[in-house]
């Protein structure tokens, strides 16, 4: 930087220059900024730059520039990257890793679809490129939008460096009148190489592995960069179509190629699990001479009407699935064992390793389970490693699989130290000192502690901000544990994140005066903040932490009950119910204990009876209680977990104080508005002919519909089956509309 004099000894001419540079600088240091990998300076060193400036402005008003950077204050400058909404959600897929996990996928698919297990069914198998996934939109042949996968449902526009790549077509000839193309971006190991050698040269910055300096390559502002940056593209896939490309995966793919794609040469044609597991053995063997990265074989069914059969679950395709390569191992030393306690209160001992390079990557955690996989047994006491417990000071064997936290697989008793003790499993939280206690049945300890214990707190403020919950840009994990301990701005419960605007304004010790914040990052996150007061009720569901309560749930809640205050007022009259539900199950399985001993199961049932009954429930309890239970995919765990969490005192508050910092609680999208049984209660019964349950029920909501699980006044259709029994002459008493299959198929237009 050049030597900053002070401002009461420049001159017109001096001033004149010096307000140019700074306002180059600023230019630059947004433009930065904004790449999010690459800031330049710090927040403070870019306050102070806008400082100087605006004083020498204010010595020579006459000299201010068009550009001033001063007549950007207060406003965030430029975003970096437009958004793009996907017209089609741009999915990831579901990993295996075994081979039995591919033949559970083949038998699972045949499930779903009801064939018969000799049937034939085609597949294709593919390598699973490691780069990023970029969506090309494509209309009357001109390539019009290019995004990454985002979230899935909105991308970053890269339209202007996605231009810049050779194998991504900017025009196609015969093509649909609207293809969405999808594919990965990628960077061959040879390209690679050689900029990191560039690099070098130039003292720029060098890149950690292909995968990042494809990423790194993509996300430029300058599409200018990217140009210069060697990136390539496989096609995969498509979102939206204006008219099928063809009815087969591979006849597909056959067809991109001929509008002028890049697709893999190893994609393949299987009729099975065993071509399939051949062909990864292939391609495995051919890995280390692609001259690019891959990271696993990709399996997909072939039919696209069997496709669109199969559908979706939450964020994955049901009709494929990624199979990746073993995983990397190495031996290392156990240096101790710790415990972190997470939001649900659950103690997992975690693996403190001599950091070791396991395929690429230093290990240092490593998950140990819980208390019996460290003693070297499963679940049911059956031995573990042949019944080998793990000690500090032990050799172990570390793995990692895919993405997912490292293993440890091993323990060489041939190395073990004299001195090594069996590992005591703590009977009290760590964090908080309460009790923890182990259920039988459950292998995992849990503090007692709930919201007096700092840890579950903590743990419960990540995940509230996590990805698929508030998800605010700017308050991660890191930040979560920097305002739990800060004594003038504290955030101890979500509802400290939507006051810490106002907390600041009043406060005298600024947040943007902090380390780490600026006023631009200090603002910024004011404004992410403000921008999740308005949140989809599944998402709010799913960060509010409660256990057992995951996305699909969450979204199935929200399905049901459409708004906070229904869903809240059914908990709080299912609340008496519940706790008869937790009860009745406690009595019935001492009563079972007993009566396996003396012979008596019939007195299970009047065990539980006896405690639903008596004293008798308030009017309606059991009715709410039975509508939450008798949601799809909402059980009597999650249920008893959901209502008793959210009717215990302390907690309540806690979500109430939440609530009241939002303005809008958004109910879930209906799919389909145009369908008849949109936002109708559908309930099955009986053996269905022509769908499987699982494939009736998709269907049913993707048209709109809640599929329950029982028979109520609220039931709009019950769909009979073959030996429709109870529910349907419920249903009759009820008055409700019964329908069968054929009918039912007619009305959603199947
Ligand atoms: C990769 N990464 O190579 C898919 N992929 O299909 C291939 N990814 C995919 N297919 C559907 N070959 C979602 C993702």
């Amino acid at each position: 930087m050049a030597q900053e004099r002070a401002i009461a000894d420049l001159n017109e001419a001096e001033a004149g220059a010096e307000l140019a540079r700074l306002a180059g600088e600023l230019a630059r240091a947004n433009r930065a900024y904004h790449q999010a990998d690459t800031p330049e300076i710090t927040d403070a060193a870019y306050d102070a730059l806008k400082a100087r400036n605006a004083a020498i402005e204010a010595r020579f008003p006459h000299l201010k520039r068009p550009d001033s950077p001063s007549d950007q204050v207060g406003a965030a400058p430029a975003e970096g990257f437009g958004k793009i909404r996907h017209a089609q959600r741009m999915l990831s897929l579901a990993n295996a890793f075994e081979p039995e996990e591919i033949a559970e996928f083949d038998a699972r698919i045949r499930r779903y679809l009801n064939l018969v297990p000799d049937a034939p069914l085609a597949y294709t198998a593919e390598p699973k490129i490691d780069g990023l996934s970029l969506s090309l939109r494509y209309e009357d042949g001109v390539l019009v939008h290019a995004a990454t996968r985002g979230d899935g449902e909105t991308g970053e526009d890269v339209t202007a460096n996605a231009r810049t790549i050779a194998e991504i077509p900017v025009r196609l000839e015969g093509a649909p009148a609207l293809l969405e193309v999808r594919g990965e971006v990628y960077m061959r190991h040879a390209d690679f190489q050689a900029l990191n050698a560039r690099a070098a040269e130039t003292g720029g910055k060098s890149f950690a592995n292909p995968r990042n300096a494809a990423a790194g390559s993509l996300r430029q502002l300058d599409a200018e960069i990217t140009r210069a940056r060697p990136l390539s593209f496989f096609a995969y896939g498509w979102g939206a179509l204006s008219e099928p490309l063809a009815d087969g995966q591979m006849a597909s793919l056959k067809r991109l190629e001929t509008l002028g794609f890049q697709v893999n040469r190893l994609t393949r044609p299987c009729d099975g699990p065993a071509a399939l597991l051949e062909h990864y053995r292939a391609i495995e063997a051919a890995r280390p001479d692609l001259g690019y990265d891959i990271d696993g074989v990709v399996y997909k069914i072939d039919d696209l009407a069997l496709q669109a059969r199969l559908g979706f679950r939450s964020t994955t395709p049901r009709w494929a699935i990624a199979h990746k390569f073993a995983a990397e191992t190495a031996w290392t030393v156990l240096e101790g064992i710790e415990i972190q306690v997470g939001r649900t209160g659950a103690l997992s001992p975690v693996a403190r390793l001599k950091p070791i390079n396991v395929g690429g990557v230093l290990v240092s955690n490593a998950t140990l389970h819980n208390e019996d996989y460290i003693a070297g047994r499963d679940s049911r006491g059956q031995p573990i490693r042949e019944g080998r417990d793990i000690r500090v000071g032990d050799r172990v064997q570390v793995y990692r699989a895919g993405d997912v936290i490292p293993k440890i697989a091993d323990v060489d008793l041939a190395q073990r130290p004299g001195d090594a003790v069996p590992y005591v499993f703590p009977q009290t939280c760590p964090e908080c000192g309460s009790v923890a206690l182990r259920e039988p049945g459950d292998s995992t300890h849990r503090c007692t502690g709930g919201l007096i214990c700092p840890a579950q707190a903590i743990e419960k403020l990540k995940h509230f901000v996590s990805r698929n919950a508030f998800d605010i840009d700017g308050l991660g994990a890191k930040q979560i544990e920097m305002f739990f301990a800060d004594d003038q701005l504290p955030i101890r419960e979500p509802a400290d994140i939507f006051t810490l605007r106002a907390r600041d304004a009043a406060n005298l010790t600024k947040l943007k005066n902090r380390d780490g914040f600026g006023e631009r990052s200090a603002a910024k996150l004011f404004d992410a903040i403000d921008e999740r007061r308005r949140i989809p009720l599944a998402r709010l569901l799913f960060g509010l932490g409660i256990r057992h309560l995951g996305e699909v749930a969450a979204a199935d809640l929200a399905r049901h009950f459409g708004g906070w205050r229904v869903l809240i007022d059914t908990v709080d009259r299912a609340a008496p119910a519940a706790a008869r539900a937790l009860a009745a199950d406690e009595a019935e399985q001492a009563e079972r204990a007993r009566a396996a001993t003396e012979g008596r199961r019939a007195e299970v049932k009047k065990a539980r009876d006896a405690i639903w009954d008596d004293p008798p429930l308030p009017e309606g309890a059991r009715l709410a209680w039975e509508e939450i239970i008798g949601i799809e995919g909402v059980g009597a765990v999650l249920a008893a977990s959901l209502v008793t969490t959210l009717t215990q005192g302390r907690e309540r508050a806690s979500v109430e104080r939440l609530v009241a910092e939002l303005a809008e609680i958004q109910p879930p999208e209906q799919r389909s508005t145009d369908s008849p049984v949109a936002g109708k209660t559908i309930v099955f019964t009986g053996t269905l002919t022509r769908l499987t349950r699982a494939e009736a029920k998709a269907r049913a909501e993707a048209s709109g519909a809640k599929v329950a699980g029982s028979v109520s006044a609220k039931t709009d259709i019950l769909v009979a089956g073959e030996g429709a029994g109870s529910k349907a002459a419920k249903a009759e008493a009820l008055g409700v509309r019964v329908i069968d299959e054929d009918a039912w198929l007619a009305l959603i237009g199947a």
